[in-house]
């Protein structure tokens, strides 16, 4: 008998990745009009911008632009959400960050699932901001132990997929047809059901008391909400979306446009209304709306100075606007933000000099040529053209960009304000483990590539 070796984690993830995507094709067509959008900006930015186009080359993001997405699920209980930190683990995907969007009126806190290392990252940047729902914040006690209850009720893992998880622990991996059953099996959890698992009136009272409670507890799993594709100009897709029938959100959430893009920034479009079957109903006579469509565009990954300043220049700019952004006031936020963001450095040099962004470091073709400079300082490198530094992509999200992107497909109702704030502990007490710092996973890849960018030169 021969034994399989075991498939790479990566290759399961980028291959969960695809399955998922032709999935949400399949049940939302409007994602497809979505990726077909962006496939053609990027290839129209890509043409007119050489500059951009080299840099992607230059960092190799050029061969994962096409089969970046990150999608968004959001579970009911502990055991959910270690569970899947498990299964999330087969395909090489760990926490990243915690965030928590009480502030802004959304009752869950949430983490990242992604890979960590910048070779993974290249197979698959796969991501899945995954959302705890807080019930600790309902305060009517009836409908918290009724929330409790029926979640109690469910699993949402095929019992074949918690075999396999189980089998990747215990033997440490899985071989081809075992990695081939696993995307499938896997694939369920995050399947959209059309019939609910409570009646169409305890629908309404979870739903009065907040959407997203109802979204979470009312069915059989939690339903993939959004598949986003990372385009390289977003205001051109965010006003190229109503001539392909695509309404938009009204602001483009994070930084405002820059010459040098920094984070993350992202729009997206309303949930739809789907029809549902509710208990008490034999037809789908309900509906329910949770699917949306997104977009993002990425640019650096900021240092902790850096995201100092961020926070600070939004901040301000919100203030100053003086409510939350909306139809009515978006020309005048966007104003705000680029006036306030005057006072970030638009340029790599000035990010670097500054220290407010993480970077890459390459040996050029005139660095490998002239060799022997390991003992040359890094500033003289640079300025001779021996080195150069490309920002380094950030792979997380923003807290208040995400309350936004919620907020804007919950409706008004999600407006509330809840007393209770930040509990990274109980939500890693959840997760079964703590989460990682993406900060210090940015400051790791900037320090393997300059070890690396220096020991190609001093040859
Ligand atoms: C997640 C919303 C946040 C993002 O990209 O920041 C988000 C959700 O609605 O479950 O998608
Ligand atoms: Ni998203």
């Amino acid at each position: 008998m021969t034994v399989q070796p075991f498939v790479s984690p990566d290759l399961i993830r980028q291959r969960f990745s695809k399955a998922m995507s032709d999935m949400y094709r399949e049940e939302v067509p409007l994602y497809g009009a979505l990726l077909q959008l962006v496939e053609q900006t990027n290839h129209d930015v890509l043409e007119r911008e050489p500059q951009i186009a080299a840099q992607l080359h230059n960092s190799g993001e050029i061969e994962r632009l096409d089969m970046e997405r990150h999608g968004a699920i959001r579970v009911g209980t502990a055991s959910e959400l270690a569970t899947l930190a498990r299964l999330f683990a087969v395909m090489g995907m760990q926490p990243v960050g915690y965030y928590d969007l009480t502030p802004a009126g959304v009752p869950v806190h949430s983490t990242a699932f992604r890979a960590v290392h910048e070779d993974a990252l290249q197979i698959s940047p796969f991501r899945v901001f995954t959302s705890l729902l807080r019930l600790e914040l309902i305060e009517d006690p009836e409908l918290r132990a009724f929330a409790e209850s029926v979640l109690a009720k469910r699993t949402i893992f095929t019992p074949a997929a918690l075999q396999l998880i189980e089998r990747a622990e215990t033997i440490g991996g899985l071989n081809a047809d075992e990695s081939e059953e696993f995307v499938l099996q896997a694939l369920e959890t995050f399947r959209w059901h059309h019939s609910a698992t409570v009646s169409a009136a305890q629908y309404q009272t979870l739903s009065a008391q907040h959407r997203l409670i109802a979204d979470v507890v009312a069915f059989k799993g939690p339903h993939i909400n959004h598949l986003t594709p990372r385009t390289l100009d977003i205001d051109i897709v965010q006003a190229q979306m109503p001539a392909h029938g695509i309404t938009p959100k009204a602001v483009i959430e994070g930084p405002p446009r820059r010459q040098c893009p920094i984070l993350l920034r992202q729009t997206s479009f309303k949930a739809l209304e789907e029809p549902i079957a509710f208990t008490d109903q034999n037809q789908t006579r309900g509906s329910h709306s949770a699917r949306f469509g997104e977009i993002e565009q990425r640019g650096a990954a900021l240092t902790p100075k850096g995201r100092a300043l961020y926070d600070r220049l939004l901040n301000a700019a919100r203030d100053e606007l003086g409510d939350f952004p909306n139809e009515g006031n978006a020309a005048r936020y966007n104003a705000l933000m680029t006036q306030h963001f005057g006072e970030f450095p638009d340029s790599i040099e000035g990010m670097r000099e500054q220290g407010l962004a993480y970077f890459r470091y390459f040996a050029t073709e005139k660095g490998l040529a002239a060799g022997s400079l390991a003992q040359t300082s890094l500033e003289y490198l640079l300025r001779d053209g021996h080195v150069k530094a490309e920002p380094l992509v950030y792979e997380d999200f923003l807290p208040v960009s995400a309350a936004g992107i919620f907020q804007s497909n919950l409706g008004d109702a999600a407006q509330t304000h809840y007393g209770e704030h930040s509990n990274r502990q109980a939500f890693e007490q959840a997760l079964g483990r703590t989460t990682i710092d993406e900060l210090q996973l940015y400051a790791e890849t900037q320090q393997r590539s300059l070890n690396e960018c220096l020991a190609a030169i001093s040859k």
